[in-house]
């Protein structure tokens, strides 16, 4: 028999914009018609999280709000038009909580840029709780042999970076520069481009970070913050000179949404995925054009490529290291995000 639902849980919540988060109690709450309940069981931290609480965006934030959104978990119960997902399935909790499946790009498989689109632990509560709300149209199914603890940043991260590489059109055997390569994002980067075939130079900062890249598969290193010229420090590691294919934009700072230009190859791409806050993307008009220079965002993935991201994963394919701690620590968590002491992917336990 499926264990009872309780009436109250545990969560870690925002009470005003800026924080801190509070470790405290609140009501479980009831899935609508066409939603589920799901008993999350981890949840990954994605710096998405702490801007939230900040309110770095030009986009209203729900408080107080209910954080998270790579959340993996249960179904332990389901609204009255739900016949997609069974009790017991494992299924994973996105930033795309739901949208309304009747637009234009909800018709084409863009669904994130749905006007009506509802967001995990930002419009909408999110997973740093035990018990999570979720429309069953938009949540990924997890294959039970897959352990929950590892899929989760890849319900966020995995995807979005998934997304951003196929985005690139870098093919196999190309180059992509990932900046910001040791964060969470770019961790999950550097698996999935080796996954898809790319060669990968990782830009961050620091020695640890070094290792770490070169670990999950870097063929170069840049530190930023030891290098006197980016621009032709990367070129110069490109294999023929002539600077990486595609360039992967994950870092939470405005200036290398700065640089890229000026050393992505003539007719390459730059995706822009990383979003601190005020900032703007710089190009010489002149360069761009005469080089033919592409520049693009990429934001999280549909349902379809959340699919292909989750079975990457489930192939073995992808492998990061994560860190496990009690959802009682994510103020911790934040702290070492906002410092940049994080080399990969944080991911917090629901107590049992
Ligand atoms: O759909 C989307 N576009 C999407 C989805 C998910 C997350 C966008 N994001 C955004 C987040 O909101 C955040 O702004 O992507 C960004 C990266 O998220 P993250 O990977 O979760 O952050 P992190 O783990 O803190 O990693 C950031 C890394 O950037 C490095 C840091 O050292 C860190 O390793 N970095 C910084 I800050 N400045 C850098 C620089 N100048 C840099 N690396 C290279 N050059
Ligand atoms: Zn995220
Ligand atoms: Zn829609």
């Amino acid at each position: 028999m499926a264990p009872a639902i309780p009436s109250v849980q545990w969560a870690q919540v925002s009470p005003k914009l800026g924080g801190p988060v509070e470790y405290k109690q609140i009501p479980v709450p009831k899935p609508g018609p066409d939603e589920i309940l799901v008993n999350i069981k981890y949840s990954g931290v994605c710096h998405t999280d702490l801007h939230a609480m900040k309110g770095d965006w030009p986009l209203p934030v729900k408080m107080p709000l209910v954080g998270g959104h790579e959340g993996a978990g249960i179904v332990v119960s389901r609204g009255t038009l739900v016949d997609t997902v069974a009790l017991g399935d494992h299924v994973g909790v996105k930033w795309l909580n739901g949208s309304c499946l009747a637009c234009d790009f909800c018709e084409t498989g863009d669904e994130p840029l749905c006007a009506k689109a509802i967001l995990s632990g930002y419009t909408v509560d999110g997973t740093f709780q035990q018990y999570c709300v979720a429309k069953a149209a938009h949540v990924s199914p997890i294959p039970k042999n897959v352990s929950l603890d590892e899929i989760a940043p890849v319900l966020c991260a995995g995807i979005t970076v998934y997304k951003g590489l196929k985005e690139s059109g870098a093919k196999p055997g190309q180059v992509v520069a990932i900046v910001g390569a040791a964060g969470g994002l770019g961790s999950l980067a550097m698996q999935y481009a080796s996954a898809m075939g790319l060669r990968v130079i990782a830009i961050d900062g620091g020695d640890e970070k070094r290792e770490w890249c070169k670990q999950l598969g870097a063929e170069h290193y840049v530190d930023f913050t030891a290098s006197k010229d980016l621009v032709a420090d990367v070129k110069a590691v490109s294999p023929d000179g002539l600077g990486p294919h595609a360039v992967l934009l994950v870092a939470v700072s405005e200036l290398p949404f700065q640089q890229a230009a000026g050393y992505v190859r003539s007719r390459g791409t730059v995706v822009a995925i990383g979003l601190p806050a005020n900032a703007y993307l710089r190009a010489p008009v002149f360069d761009t054009v005469v080089r033919m220079i592409s520049i693009k965002g990429s934001y999280v993935g549909s349902r379809h490529d959340g699919k292909e991201a989750i079975d990457f994963f489930s192939r073995g394919l992808i492998k990061v290291p994560i860190k496990v701690v009690p959802l009682a620590e994510l103020g911790n968590v934040f702290t070492l995000m906002e410092e940049g002491k994080i080399a990969g992917r944080y991911v917090v336990k629901m107590p049992e």
